[in-house]
């Protein structure tokens, strides 16, 4: 196997238990009338067919006990007939319940629209390819998230920012005539996980995309993902208007910019009905947006709305800022641009915020914007793809990380006000609501560089659905899918991946640390580095360790970003007894000889971080070793030779960060740690020009 099939492979269970199922799966009745009842129909048939290893037959009514019903009281009359209350369910809700229909016993997956019977169908094979059981269904799902959206990273050249699995899987250059199967499969695989919508090109976008010929291809591709309830979304560039309208500005508040923008959008859904929007990264990192016209960002994204407003369209507006407002610590800047605008996006707006204050990194609290806008719908954005948490080759599960994001207590309205709630616009009363994550998904034939890296775009899925799904469960979920359901191998899988993050932060960025890695590609350890041309570039800028201590100081004696976070949690984050260790040099400078709650230094809690993130790894290796014959040779070998990678590199990371650390405090190593075998010279001689995700951009 190599990994193509995602966690939709559908080979055939156990005997026992297909024999199970089949006695339970006697006949299927599914409406093809329209695309999306097409879809679902083959899915079934097709899910059916390979777990139970049998045709199942189709029937227009129920001829027999235990068949499969699928659809809406619209699109069938025996659902009708069943009178189940389906308002509720909105245009992606269902529910799954065992009935009784002319006398039979049988299994009726309902919904108000076809786009809900197509996740309930979905959410049924997941039952049988999990081995559930199925004799007593009464399950009701709608999603707590409207916008489930992946954000690609893909260059129109065919590079993917960040990705390290292969090219873009979008071909611009043979669309719009050649439309690959991969883009049906992508749709599927979305789909099963409830993924509504997809940013087709990168947040550092160009003007091209915008382009008549460009487009058409659009076009191409949201035709072959409406059946799969898919909404396609452009990133913009905001100068778009100077760099293929001829205009002389893109100033928001200029009548003739207002126009443009309105023409393109109405141009636009002429050939794209149900457009979803635009994602804009604007005034960062050197993208054009409103404040080039000394505008606001409210202005910019605004105009933009505005011209979207009419076709139903949303505009999704990134926070991800960071232009020398408060150089003084990167980590405040979106909050002190972003807060004062709170009220003055139009009600189609969405400001899209990274989970954390800093920028993606293995750890960070979660970012103070969520819970202080209370008028704007505020979405999340992770990045699935592993840019600071070890490229393609480390295993990392990151669920963990987005579960404990949508968990952390905002204390916005007091005691119960987690990120969750934030997202799912339960807290300020949001229907607009949504959850972003930049995909890891490119041409390698596993989609993802890795059989594991598969899991992080499935979780997402999963928690955009609903943000308070345990990652435990949907890790096993994901595990009995992908790999098998023998208990054997799940229970040590899931354990391994469950711990897989702490390790990595262990060793990379423990106790609070963050962006330590190499400048440019983000490859490797290089906290010494400090030859980046902007400060807040630069390692040195986060750790700020020198001879007495290590951390940056944002309590109220520093940067105060403390004060951003709400009242109970700024004192607990200014009081450096009370701070969580996790977060401790993110928020204190401290000397090296601080006592920690373990009764140790901070510099041998710093040495034993890092070491045990090694073991752990060495851990999950040798767990995997004992794995051996439980899945196909294929994928065991790559992952088993990925964690061999993995332990060299995790022991680089500690070895090369403990020699310089140590280099700056001038403390001797712990007795019964290992000094690093290399010189710090060595480490920082290391360089790596040709690293994925990475070029001339
Ligand atoms: C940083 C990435 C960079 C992205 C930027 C962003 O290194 O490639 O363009 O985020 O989110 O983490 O815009």
């Amino acid at each position: 196997e190599d990994g193509y099939d995602l966690w939709l492979r559908y080979r055939l269970l156990a005997p026992e238990q297909a024999k199970f199922y089949k006695n339970r799966a006697t006949e299927l009745i599914a409406g093809s009338s329209t695309p999306t009842q097409s879809v679902t129909r083959g899915e079934l048939l097709r899910g059916l067919q390979g777990l139970l290893g049998r045709d199942v037959p189709l029937s227009d009514s129920v001829t027999r006990d235990n068949a499969i019903i699928v659809g809406t009281p619209r699109s069938s009359a025996l659902i009708a007939q069943l009178h189940l209350d389906t308002q509720h369910l909105g245009h992606d809700g269902y529910v799954i319940r065992n009935v009784v229909v002319d006398g039979h016993a049988a299994t009726a997956i309902v919904a108000q629209e076809d786009m809900g019977a197509l996740y309930g169908a979905f959410h049924f094979l997941r039952l049988l390819e999990t081995g559930q059981a199925i004799d007593h269904l009464d399950l009701h799902e709608t999603p707590r998230v409207k916008l489930r959206v992946l954000n690609h990273w893909d260059y129109l050249n065919g590079q993917v920012e960040r990705g390290y699995a292969g090219a873009s899987i979008w071909d611009w250059w043979k669309l719009p005539d050649w439309r690959a199967p991969r883009y049906t499969d992508y749709a599927r695989a979305n789909a099963s996980i409830g993924i509504n919508g997809t940013v087709l090109d990168n947040v550092n976008a160009g003007a091209t995309i915008l382009t008549s010929t460009y487009l058409q291809k659009v076009a191409a591709l949201a035709d072959v993902f409406r059946p799969y309830g898919i909404r396609v979304y452009l990133s913009i560039r905001f100068s778009s208007p100077i760099e293929i309208g001829g205009l002389k500005t893109a100033d928001p508040l200029d009548p003739q910019v207002q126009a443009w923008w309105q023409a393109k959008a109405d141009e636009i859904y002429k050939l794209i009905p149900d457009f979803g929007g635009f994602l804009v990264k604007a005034n960062s990192e050197g993208q054009p947006g409103p404040e080039d016209y000394q505008r606001s960002h409210a202005d910019g994204a605004n105009m933009l709305a505005n011209a979207l407003a009419p076709h139903g369209g949303i505009v999704m507006w990134r926070a991800f800022v960071y232009s020398a407002s408060n150089p003084e610590d990167r980590a405040k800047q979106a909050y002190d641009e972003f807060k004062p605008l709170d009220g003055r996006f139009r009600a189609n707006v969405l400001v899209q915020v990274k989970n954390g204050p800093v920028d993606f990194q293995p750890r960070e609290p979660f970012h103070p914007l969520f819970g202080a806008m209370p008028k704007t719908p505020l979405m999340t954005e992770f990045e699935i793809t592993k840019e600071y948490l070890g490229f393609a080759t480390h295993l990392v599960y990151l669920g963990p990380l987005f579960e404990e994001v949508l968990s952390a207590d905002t204390m916005a309205h007091g005691k119960g006000s987690m990120v969750a709630k934030v997202i799912d616009g339960s807290l300020d009363g949001h229907a607009l609501t949504g959850m972003a994550g930049v995909a890891n998904i490119g041409t390698d034939r596993d989609w993802c560089g890795s059989d594991f890296n598969q899991a992080n775009w499935y979780v997402f899925g999963r928690l955009a659905w609903n943000p308070s799904l345990s990652s435990r469960a949907i890790a096993e979920e994901w595990v009995r899918m992908t790999f098998s359901n023998d208990q054997a191998f799940v229970k040590p899988v899931v354990e391994m991946m469950m711990g897989s993050r702490e390790a990595a932060v262990d060793y990379m960025t423990p106790l609070g640390l963050l962006h330590l890695m190499g400048p440019g590609h983000h490859y490797g350890p290089a906290p010494w580095d400090a030859s980046e041309s902007s400060a807040d570039w630069r390692p040195v800028y986060y750790h700020r360790a020198n001879r007495q201590g290590i951390g940056f100081d944002r309590s109220r004696s520093g940067s105060d970003a403390v004060d951003q976070y709400a009242a109970p949690l700024a004192a607990q984050f200014n009081d450096l007894k009370q701070t969580p260790e996790q977060y401790l040099l993110y928020f204190h400078h401290i000397g090296w000889d601080y006592r920690m709650r373990s009764g140790h230094t901070l510099w041998y809690e710093l040495v034993a971080h890092y070491t045990q993130g090694v073991d752990d790894v060495k851990r999950m290796r040798q767990t995997w070793l004992g794995l051996h014959g439980y899945i196909d040779e294929q994928r065991y070998e790559q992952t088993a030779a990925f964690l061999t990678i993995q332990e060299k590199e995790a022991q680089w990371w500690r070895d090369a960060s403990i020699g310089y650390f140590q280099s700056i405090s001038g403390l001797p190593l712990p007795p019964a740690y290992a000094s690093p075998p290399q010189s710090l010279q060595y480490y920082e001689s290391l360089t790596f020009p040709y690293a994925p995700g990475f070029s001339s951009w």
